[in-house]
């Protein structure tokens, strides 16, 4: 994840805090424009947020400032960690609508930046 803090800090952004139902549903739709929602035959696709209970399991916080997460869109049934606890880092995840997922950190995946000054993220990879 600190990487992709740096990915972003290139950019003058963040890694995306979604903080109302206006931006997580801007997100989803974006993402559904680009890639199959809910069809498991596709290969798993799932994009990094802010989001994450590193440092406490099961509070969830947005980085980098660890402010609380208010606006949770979890897929029905997560967060549901994994047998090791290691799913601390929440995704939005392609065979989940785009909802939120929690996953294991070290997992390669895409992810979304924001700028400060827009309300909305913004997809870049
Ligand atoms: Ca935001
Ligand atoms: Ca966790
Ligand atoms: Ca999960």
């Amino acid at each position: 994840m600190e990487r992709l803090k740096e990915y972003c800090n290139a950019f003058s952004a963040a890694l995306v805090a979604i903080d109302d139902h206006d931006e997580f549903t801007f997100l989803q739709d974006t993402l559904r424009t680009h890639h199959r929602a809910n069809d498991t035959r596709q290969p798993i696709i799932e994009y990094w947020t802010a989001g994450n209970d590193i440092i406490n399991e099961g509070h969830w916080v947005w980085a980098p400032n660890s402010e609380p997460m208010e606006f949770k869109p979890w897929a029905p049934g997560e967060p549901n960690r994994d047998v090791h606890d290691k799913d601390d880092c929440a995704g939005l995840f392609n065979y989940e609508d785009f909802l939120m997922n929690d996953d294991n950190c070290d997992e390669s995946r895409f992810f979304i930046c924001e700028h400060e000054e827009k309300p909305n993220g913004e997809v870049v990879g």
